[in-house]
């Protein structure tokens, strides 16, 4: 992705997802499903139809794969591109002079759905007018049950009479090879602190930021902590905006339990990529898939663990971040007979990426009650 001819990631996929269910009974413990290390989920992907999946002003892509026999296989608008409205970019009303300045903020989306057993997977990337770039994953379909064992078990919901459906989680992987303004990237882990009372803080209100740099990959597995707003900004030291500052974005994950699993179960030594939030490693274009390229046949370890037990330095140079996301599902009767959309996902914003605010030359809405810029006061 790139805004007005400058990088910002080189490539961003989602490229493992597991599901791994909550119920030790002797007939499901082994529920944990990889629905692309194991079911590859494009190739499920869905036909969308116009006015059904997306509205507006709409440009379809067809997706080839390749099929089972490693022909090329058609799906037929597989890729929805179009643009929406988004709400208010930015607005601002002068209390004293009564100006009042308004404009719409707008996102270009590119979506597709995919059709994985009982579930359906949305992926929707929304690139704004204020440079933020946003992946949204929607949850939908129906979810899996099995009979209702009443409250000694404790591991489903009942959520119709007699039906339960057992707690799990929807783990996502997003592989962000990063190129801010270049290849040569460092990420710094940022967390607001508290400032105790002190000579120089007398009053107690002082709170400040803390940079960490990730240095090295067995360091760089991490942890989200929404008591300290934890970001992860990925900077170019060697391009300065007019400030000075090295130009940067930044992930923004949403707080959310990663694997839940005991750390000795299999599916932890299968996924071990879902025990953290983020990994950072040195760009491999061998190291594609985080849950290794054999999902259910090694012996654990692969992936992620084993790209960074050479531990490589990252500051300065090529970094890729995986980060997990997703949804640790408690089922509701809401979500009986379907479930209606759940949403999970990341957001990368521009942190001194640009001089002033991008969305400054987004035009003036054709309703002219909405800007006195020029004269018109309402
Ligand atoms: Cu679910």
């Amino acid at each position: 992705m790139s805004i007005d001819g400058r990088s910002v990631v080189h490539r961003a996929s989602i490229n493992e997802m597991v599901v791994p269910y909550a119920d030790p009974s002797p007939v499901r413990f082994w529920q944990n499903y990889f629905d692309t290390g194991e079911y590859l989920f494009a190739r499920y992907t869905n036909s969308l139809e116009l006015g059904c999946d997306c509205l507006g002003e709409i440009h379809y892509f067809d997706g080839v794969l390749a099929d089972e026999d490693g022909n090329p296989r058609t799906i037929k608008n597989a890729i929805c591109l179009h643009e929406e409205d988004y709400g208010v970019a930015w607005k601002h009303t002068d209390i004293f002079n009564g100006m009042l300045e308004t404009r719409r903020s707008r996102r270009l989306v590119i979506s597709f759905f995919t059709t994985i057993g009982n579930y359906d997977y949305g992926f929707y990337w929304y690139l704004y007018t204020d440079g933020t770039i946003q992946l949204e994953s929607k949850a939908t379909g129906i979810v899996f049950t099995s009979a209702y064992r009443g409250d000694e078990h404790p591991y489903a919901t009942e959520i119709a009479p007699g039906l339960g459906a057992p707690f799990h989680q929807h783990l996502f992987s997003a592989r962000l090879d990063m190129a801010v303004d270049g290849v040569d990237n460092t990420v710094h882990e940022v967390d607001a602190v508290r400032v105790p009372i002190s000579e120089t803080n007398p009053y107690g209100n002082a709170f400040t930021r803390k940079l960490t740099p990730l240095t090295h990959e067995l360091d760089a597995a991490r942890l989200t902590d929404a008591t300290v707003g934890r970001t992860w900004h990925i900077v170019n030291p060697s391009v300065r905006n007019r400030l000075g500052q090295p130009v940067g974005y930044a992930l923004h994950p949403e707080a959310s339990p990663v694997l839940l699993a005991d750390e000795s179960s299999s599916v932890a030594s299968r996924a071990t990529f879902s025990t953290k939030s983020l990994w950072v490693t040195a760009y491999d274009p061998a190291e594609r898939y985080p849950a290794g390229d054999f999902v259910n046949q090694h012996p654990g370890d692969g992936g992620l663990p084993s790209f960074i037990a050479d531990d490589a330095p990252l500051e300065n140079t090529d970094v890729v971040l995986w980060h997990t996301f997703g949804l640790t599902h408690f089922p509701r009767p809401e979500d009986w007979p379907v479930m209606p959309t759940d949403y999970s996902g990341f957001t990368l914003k521009p942190v001194g990426f640009f001089d002033r605010n991008p969305a400054l030359g987004v035009p003036k809405s054709t309703f002219s009650h909405c800007a006195t810029g020029e004269g018109h006061c309402s």
